[in-house]
């Protein structure tokens, strides 16, 4: 061990490979770190990114006092074995993420090289955890919120989260410091250069969180709930201001060359109200000299792109808006409470182009009760879509019934229903289950098809795209494993 207190976080690789990966990089392990040197400035931090450098790397490089690892459904195995020899070594284990936030208690029963979860936001309850640590004041982890930890006597304790009310105001949280990242700038910058947005003149790719949450739970009027697949783990809808929003832009964008911001949030054109108008402050926000230089991916929802919307989208920069189309099947996103229509796809499309946006396209087989008629709509529907549409791409998956969605509920009740009442409890208790597997579990359980169906009009679908020269996933990439 290093004399200086040494902290290190990883968000481990995670199998299959999108073509963002390992080209951009983890915004949350890199908020961690900012947060941690703005409240200690001399602690030292190393980040690991899994994406681009490899898993045996990682592990021989372990070394700090203490390893935070972050952890999506896709990445766990890895994560525990960078976890197990991080203990083996002496250092303090911790989880976070959105894997972390629903499956907390069954990791710290399952797995004893980790010391602590967190759950949801990981900012203030990591720092909390590092002074506890740093100090030897244990006892100061029992006021923790968000903490779920092994105690002294191992007892596995769970603290409160943060209510909605208290969660961290955006606006407060250090601006993610990219510099952190050290030496791994060079390779990102390496691996981008085969990226479809270098060849459009991009020379930087970076991503920013302007929202947590989900403005269509939110929404007051009509409140359409979750999707069924959903298993976002944020409470309510928080944001940047619109100054906070172009300030940050700022500090990222590259002023010798053009940069694509991949803003995450879920979704960035979303509104909670008639009155709610932070689109319209962004849009009027931006500044001229921006223009040309900074572009923006977003997310965004079928029926939010009116051409009022689609107006603001432009003047902020707007060069992608990915979606979730799912389905051509109106009863089948209808079973996801998907809350848009046919209809609202096909508009948006029409009107993105209008105004020379792009649209990505995103897809999901296996929907309940997917049968053989419904793929054919879903292919129909896609090629109006291509037809009416700039299509920038089209990525294709099957459902992935994710703990803390709707749909692993679902999955979960059929099995016990089909006196598979054992596994339903195996699933339900275990820190992980294959994600694959789980897919697969659904496909049977939960449609009408099976994985050979979903593979021949994929099929269809892929040769479609090509005929219009627009990329799309094999059926390789279908299922998490
Ligand atoms: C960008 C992104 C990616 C990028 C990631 C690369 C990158 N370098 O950014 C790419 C496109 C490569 C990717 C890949 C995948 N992704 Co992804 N991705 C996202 C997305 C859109 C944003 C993540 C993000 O940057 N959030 C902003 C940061 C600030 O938040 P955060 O990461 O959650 O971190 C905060 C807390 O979670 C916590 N925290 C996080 N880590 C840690 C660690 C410690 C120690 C602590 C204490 C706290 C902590 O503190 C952070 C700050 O508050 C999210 C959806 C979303 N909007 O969040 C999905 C999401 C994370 N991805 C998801 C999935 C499923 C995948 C893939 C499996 C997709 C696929 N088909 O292959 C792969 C898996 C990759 C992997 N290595 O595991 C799921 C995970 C769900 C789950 N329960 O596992 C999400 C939530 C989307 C969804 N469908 O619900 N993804
Ligand atoms: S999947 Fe649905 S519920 Fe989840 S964030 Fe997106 S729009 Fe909201």
């Amino acid at each position: 061990m290093n004399n200086k207190y040494k902290i290190q976080l990883v968000f481990p690789e995670g199998g299959s490979k999108l073509s963002s990966s390992g080209v951009l990089p983890p915004v949350g392990i890199i908020s961690l770190a900012t947060y941690l040197r703005s409240k200690r400035p001399n602690l030292e931090i190393q980040l690991f990114d899994g994406e681009v450098t490899a898993q045996d790397g990682i592990i021989a490089s372990l070394n700090g006092n203490i390893v935070g690892i972050s952890i999506t459904g896709a990445n766990y195995h890895n994560a525990l074995e960078i976890a197990k020899e991080a203990k083996r070594r002496g250092a303090k284990v911790i989880l976070g993420g959105s894997h972390a936030t629903v499956k907390h208690r069954q990791i710290l029963e399952k797995q004893t090289e980790i010391d602590a979860v967190v759950r949801a936001d990981g900012e203030t309850a990591l720092y909390e955890f590092l002074e506890a640590n740093i100090t030897g004041n244990h006892e100061k982890l029992r006021a923790v919120r968000n903490l779920s930890y092994r105690d002294a006597d191992d007892s596995i304790r769970v603290n409160p989260t943060l209510r909605k009310c208290e969660e961290s105001d955006l606006n407060d949280i250090p601006a993610p410091d990219y510099s952190l990242l050290g030496g791994l700038l060079e390779q990102y910058s390496q691996n981008f250069q085969n990226h479809s947005y270098r060849k459009e003149g991009y020379t930087r790719f970076v991503s920013l969180e302007s929202q947590k949450g989900c403005a269509k739970t939110e929404r007051e009027s009509e409140k359409k709930g979750r999707c069924s697949f959903c298993a976002r783990i944020d409470k309510g809808l928080r944001r940047l201001n619109p100054q906070e929003f172009w300030s940050r832009v700022r500090q990222l964008y590259d002023p010798d060359g053009k940069t694509m911001v991949w803003d995450v949030s879920d979704s960035f054109s979303g509104a909670i109200s008639e009155k709610d108008d932070w689109l319209k402050q962004v849009a009027e926000g931006n500044q001229s000299d921006l223009e040309g230089k900074v572009s923006f991916k977003i997310f965004g929802r079928a029926d939010e792109m009116d051409e009022k919307s689609i107006k603001y989208l432009k003047q902020i920069g707007v060069y992608e808006v990915f979606i979730g189309f799912e389905s051509g099947d109106q009863k089948k996103l209808d079973a996801i409470n998907k809350g848009s229509t046919l209809e609202d796809n096909l508009k948006a499309v029409e009107n993105l182009k209008k105004y020379g946006i792009q649209t990505y396209v995103s897809l999901v087989y296996a929907l309940p009760g997917e049968d053989s008629q419904s793929l054919e709509r879903t292919y129909q529907h896609t090629k109006e879509l291509i037809e009416r549409g700039k299509i920038a791409g089209i990525g294709a998956r099957v459902l992935f019934p994710l703990a803390w969605s709707v749909d692993h509920q679902r999955l979960l009740r059929k099995l016990r229903e089909s006196e598979k009442a054992d596994l339903a409890e195996e699933i339900k208790n275990c820190d992980y289950y294959d994600a694959g597997d789980l897919q697969r579990l659904w496909i049977e359980h939960m449609t009408n098809t099976d994985m050979s169906e979903i593979i021949k009009y994929h099929k269809k679908i892929m040769n479609l795209a090509e005929s219009y020269g627009i990329n799309i996933n094999d059926e390789q990439r279908l299922c998490l494993s």
